[in-house]
This record gives C-alpha cells, sequence and structure tokens, in this order.
C-alpha cells in the first residue's frame, strides 16, 4: 500500500520531542547568527529553553531593507547559491540568500506539502507561479523534482498557453493563485474547455495572497479539483512553511523548521493557542540567513486542537490579512477579504472584483466594483437592479459598511495574473 507520510518520524514527532529538537536547533540557530552584523550584539550566545526566546527582540522587514545587501548573512558569502526578493513594491526590496543545504532543506520541505495532499511520482505538476526572484515558482519546482512528479514549469500568465499545456500534457495538480485560478477560468470559457469534462485536474495548490474558503469553494465547483491552501513568505523560504493536509481545516506550519508564536500586534505580547494575532516565525534550520523572531504582518491564530490527520505540528488558520491591510471606513474597521467573503458566496458574481475607497467631503466612501457571470449580465436588468440590492443587503449585515456597488462587464476589470491588487485607496492622493 501507498505510504500515507513523506517522512512519518518527523511529520509525527511526538510534542516533547518535537520541543526538544526545537531548543537544540535553535541554540545551532543562535550560533550561525551570531556570526552575522545584524545579530552579533542582539540575540544571547544560547538559551536554556523555549521561552527564554521571548526575551530576544523582534525582527523587522525595515531590519532587512537596512541591513541590505549582506548584514544578515551568517556564512562567507562564498557559500550563497540563490537569492530571492519578496515581491514588495516600495523601498528597498527585501532579499534572502540560501546556501546549497538551505536549497535542499527547502525542496524536502515542499515535497513533504505535496505529498500530504495525495501529489504522487504518476503525477503531472504544472506550476503556473511566476519564476524569478519571485519563491511561488523555484520553491514548488524543486520540491516537485525531489517528489518526483513531471514538472511543467509554465510560470505564469500566458492563459491560452496554459490550457495548452493541460491538454497536452494531462496535468493532473496546478499550483496557481486564487486571482489567477478565477481569471483562468473565464477564459477557459471563452475557449469552450470545461475543466471538469476536458481536463485531468485532481489537486490544486492555492496561495502566496489571501483568499476566503468561498473562493476556494467556488474554485473547487468550477475546476473539480481538491483545493489545499498554501502559506509562505520569502523571508522564511517562500511556500512550504504551511501546508493544509487531506482535512483541509488549518495548515500545518512545519515546527522542525520553524518556531510558531502570535503576538498582539499593538503591544508585542505573545498570546496563546486560539488566540488571533501577527504571526512570528523564527528559522530553524537555515544556514545562509537565519532570521530569529520575524514579524510576518499576517493575522492569524494557532489551532489548540491536534489534527486527526496525526501529524503534530500545529495549524494555523487561513490568513485573515496583513495587520497593513485593514481599511478604516468611516471609524468601521474592516478587511477587504471580509468583503471576498460575500462576493464570493452569491452564485451570480462573477470571477472578479475590485473595491475602490475615496472621500466624499469628509465622509470615506467604498465603491466595489463587481464583474457579473456573462449569463447575467445578458439578460433582465431587473434581475441586475436584484442582484446589485442583494449585495447591498448582504454587504451591510455582515461587514457593516454600506457600499457603493457598481456591477461590471464579465473580463472588464483589471485580470491577475499573479497577487491580485483587491484594493485602490484614492484618499491619500485626494488630500491637499
Ligand atoms: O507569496 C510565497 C508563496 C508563494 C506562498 C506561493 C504560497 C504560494 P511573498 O511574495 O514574500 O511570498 O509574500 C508573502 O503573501 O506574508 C502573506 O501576506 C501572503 N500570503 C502568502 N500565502 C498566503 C496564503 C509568497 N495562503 C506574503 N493566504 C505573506 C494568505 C498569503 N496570504
Amino acid at each position: 500500500m501507498d505510504r500515507e507520510f513523506w517522512n512519518k518520524e518527523i511529520e509525527t514527532l511526538d510534542r516533547k520531542r518535537l520541543e526538544e529538537l526545537q531548543l537544540e536547533r535553535l541554540n545551532d540557530t543562535l550560533a550561525r547568527a551570531k556570526k552575522s552584523e545584524f545579530y552579533r550584539n542582539r540575540i544571547p550566545e544560547r538559551v536554556e529553553s523555549l521561552a527564554e526566546l521571548q526575551d530576544i527582540p523582534f525582527t523587522t522587514k525595515d531590519d532587512l531593507r537596512k541591513s541590505f545587501p549582506f548584514g544578515m548573512v551568517a556564512v562567507d558569502p562564498s557559500e550563497l547559491v540563490r537569492v530571492h526578493s519578496s515581491s514588495g513594491t516600495t523601498g528597498q526590496a527585501t532579499v534572502i540568500y540560501h546556501t546549497r543545504k538551505d536549497i535542499e532543506n527547502w525542496a524536502d520541505l515542499v515535497a513533504r506539502c505535496m505529498y500530504m495532499t495525495g501529489v504522487r511520482k504518476n503525477d503531472v505538476f504544472q506550476n503556473m507561479m511566476g519564476y524569478g526572484l519571485f519563491t511561488g515558482g523555484l520553491g514548488l519546482h524543486y520540491g516537485s523534482e525531489k517528489l518526483g512528479s513531471l514538472t511543467i514549469p509554465a510560470s505564469s500568465g500566458n492563459s491560452k498557453r496554459q490550457i495548452m499545456l493541460m491538454k497536452n500534457f494531462n496535468t493532473t495538480v496546478v499550483h496557481i493563485t486564487p486571482s489567477y485560478a478565477l481569471h483562468l477560468y473565464t477564459i477557459m470559457l471563452d475557449e469552450g474547455i470545461d475543466p471538469r469534462r476536458d481536463l485531468k485536474l485532481k489537486i490544486a495548490f492555492l496561495g502566496a495572497e489571501p483568499y476566503t474558503e468561498e473562493t476556494r469553494k467556488r474554485l473547487e465547483e468550477l475546476y473539480g479539483f481538491d483545493a489545499f491552501n498554501s502559506y509562505g513568505l520569502s523571508e522564511m523560504n517562500g511556500p512550504g512553511v504551511a501546508f493544509e493536509c487531506r482535512n483541509k481545516d488549518g495548515m500545518h506550519l512545519w515546527e522542525d523548521h520553524y518556531i510558531i508564536e502570535v503576538i498582539d500586534p499593538v503591544t508585542g505580547e505573545v498570546l496563546r493557542d486560539g488566540e488571533e494575532g501577527e504571526l512570528v516565525l523564527t528559522t530553524l534550520m537555515r544556514e545562509g540567513m537565519p532570521i530569529i523572531r520575524y514579524r510576518t504582518g499576517d493575522i492569524t491564530r494557532v489551532y489548540p486542537e491536534p489534527c486527526s490527520c496525526g501529524r503534530t505540528h500545529r495549524r494555523i488558520s487561513r490568513i485573515k490579512g496583513r495587520s497593513d491591510d485593514m481599511l478604516i471606513i468611516n471609524g468601521v474597521n474592516l478587511y477587504p477579504m471580509q468583503i471576498e467573503k460575500v462576493l464570493m458566496g452569491i452564485p451570480e458574481v462573477g470571477n472578479n472584483y475590485l473595491i475602490e475607497i475615496d472621500k466624499v467631503g469628509y465622509l470615506d466612501r467604498i465603491n466595489v466594483k463587481v464583474e457579473v457571470r456573462p449569463e447575467i449580465f445578458k439578460g433582465d436588468v431587473r434581475d441586475l437592479e436584484n442582484l446589485k440590492h442583494k449585495i447591498i443587503e448582504e454587504l451591510k449585515t455582515n461587514v457593516l459598511v454600506k457600499p457603493h456597488v457598481i456591477l461590471v462587464e464579465p473580463n472588464s476589470l483589471p485580470k491577475s495574473e499573479g497577487k491580485a491588487v483587491r484594493v485602490i485607496d484614492k484618499r491619500k492622493s485626494q488630500e491637499v
């Protein structure tokens, strides 16, 4: 019979042993990190318990920027074999370096994630995330090759070619951002392709941007695949940090490679399992650039209960958004995902939307532009009016803001082939 785990011993290690391993690896990490300019005078030689980690200051994105280019490198630069950079659009990019061992460890983690969802050697894996400095492409690529599945390095975009590749090679597994998956379906419709009928897709990995359970369900229905949530960030390698198992209820964060903390984003206080806050991660295996207590900015919580799959590594909940994504509309706090949740739950709503915020006099106004399904758009105007009212009512009830809703033609909003821009806040540019 097929085995169930990529590495059973480590994935099911009992919690006490796992924590002992973490302490051992944390001390190795501290010793390595001390060799970098940034950490030299910032961290102790060693700690006696995991709890002592809390006495070490956080590392922020700004610290990474300031220590560009080599301030956090902990090995001789000749040992580095790869560089990745985070997708930030403003200011100095954050740069992460890897040694050969780092790349091998990362590939093994990704293979572990893929195997956990049911991918095997005989699968055909089409990687539709950008290849390059972004980690979504190369990160999954090496993991998939390590697992042994046939790997198609398709990269993102060029939708017609993606569809052709899926048909020619009988692709069974895809890696794609949820917003691109929503868009790609509309191209399939135009091309007369019904993925459930014409393709062999079984599994999808969706990640790199926030999305809702409603979007997952919608995509599973449209494509007929099982979609698994995948979380990661360049600073912690990229994809492969946390992934859903077949239960699809929270993402196992690999605690043999990372220490998890969740903090109150305002006070920095460490919260208990189950409490929502900002995720803070420490690398345990990285050689080239160890990072200690990194503030990810991502809002989540740790599941206190163990998972029935047998893996002992704790799960984190779907990321609600980044702490800096939160919008304040006339005093009401709101995450864009709360709007997506409502929209993707309404069947007549199409596969794309955009939130624009501006000011009218002293008041904030939120405009939600929503693409409509083609058959509804071409149908009766009264149905469109009813749909508009339904969206407004549901948003008012669930999100507590009254938006201005504009229904638009399918495929008319800016398309996403990678990470979608869901919000345009015009209030800043309106200030005089
Ligand atoms: O997006 C790494 C990645 C690639 C993850 C492919 C998963 C799949 P960055 O470009 O550094 O790295 O962006 C990291 O994206 O801090 C989150 O805010 C967001 N993010 C990533 N995965 C998820 C997810 C890659 N599943 C930032 N849900 C992170 C919500 C996510 N947000």
